[in-house]
């Protein structure tokens, strides 16, 4: 069968870099990228979870680049890019995937913490996409995703600054895709549902008498598939909105959550 660039879902020859994704979230997407040909590069706040995240990427038999960069540092952001560029020469996608969540109620939560969380889940991928534009207007074309929430629509007890910050994730992804569209530079989302990941390893804790954390079961009823995500589960819709196949496809973002958000939850019995 013939094909053509609307069907290409292949990443030969792009060079993606990945925010923290020495495991988890990231880590999955920047497997499956390598999967379909991409060079890979991703960063992490240290050298030791830095090269634990190359031997990682060994063990599947992908060789990743990159080193340490806290992405809230916009010298080392800098820094990190213009190495990325002296090596490849091109960052042809980017994933904003870092990312911390502090589970305070709100009127109990510092303004240095709730701070902290808006550095690293708003401030720091406004950071790395206007670090890494200029070079993809250069190169006449990019795709940037953002990893939101479902905390971008919904909120809940002691998640206010992470939904803060993921819902203006939400809008500085649309406004990226306003301000870059006529560049050719698509920006769109992912809004992973609850994935089974450790920043949701809490929630998910056994209990002294061995039962699951409550949230366990609370997320299972809320969630129509009736189970937590894995983080492969994002891999299929990360690798589309990298690939020519999502090329009309801007500032859109794409829930992957089994369903919750069409969801009002169950009846009680
Ligand atoms: P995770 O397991 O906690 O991994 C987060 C990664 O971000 C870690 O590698 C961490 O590095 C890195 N990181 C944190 N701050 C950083 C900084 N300043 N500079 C560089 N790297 C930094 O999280 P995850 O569950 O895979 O989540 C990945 C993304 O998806 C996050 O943005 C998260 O908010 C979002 N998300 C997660 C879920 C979920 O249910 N798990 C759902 C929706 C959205 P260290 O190991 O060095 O700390
Ligand atoms: C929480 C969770 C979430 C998820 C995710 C949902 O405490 O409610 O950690 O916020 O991590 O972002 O999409």
């Amino acid at each position: 069968m013939e094909t053509n660039s609307y069907l290409n879902f292949r990443l030969d020859g792009k060079v993606a870099w990945v925010t923290g994704a020495s495991y988890g979230i990231g880590f999955a997407i920047a497997s499956a990228f390598a999967a379909q040909g991409a060079t890979i590069v991703f960063n992490d706040l240290s050298e030791e979870k830095y090269q634990k995240g190359v031997e990682a990427y060994k063990a599947k038999g992908i060789t990743a680049y990159g080193g340490v960069c806290d992405v809230t540092k916009e010298d080392q952001v800098q820094a990190f890019v213009k190495k990325i560029i002296e090596k490849f020469g091109h960052i042809d996608i980017l994933v904003n995937n870092a990312g911390i969540i502090k589970r305070i109620p709100m009127t109990e939560m510092s303004a240095s913490d709730f701070r902290a969380v808006i550095d690293v889940d708003l401030n720091a991928p406004f950071i790395v996409s206007k670090t890494v534009i200029p070079y993809m207007i250069k190169e006449g074309h990019g795709k940037i995703i953002n990893i939101c929430s479902m905390m971008s629509e919904l909120g809940r007890e002691t998640v206010s600054a992470y939904a803060a910050a993921k819902g203006g994730l939400k809008m500085l992804t649309r406004n990226i895709c306003s301000e870059y569209g006529a560049y050719n530079i698509q920006c769109n989302g992912i809004g992973p549902g609850y994935i089974a990941t450790p920043q949701t390893a809490p929630l998910r804790v056994k209990q002294p008498d061995g039962s699951l954390h409550p949230f366990d079961a609370f997320i299972r009823a809320k969630t129509p598939a009736g189970r937590w995500g894995t983080p492969e589960d994002l891999q299929g819709p990360a690798v589309f909105l990298a690939s020519d196949a999502s090329n009309f496809v801007n500032g859109h973002i794409l829930y992957v959550d089994g369903g919750i958000l069409a969801y009002i939850g169950k009846q009680p019995k």
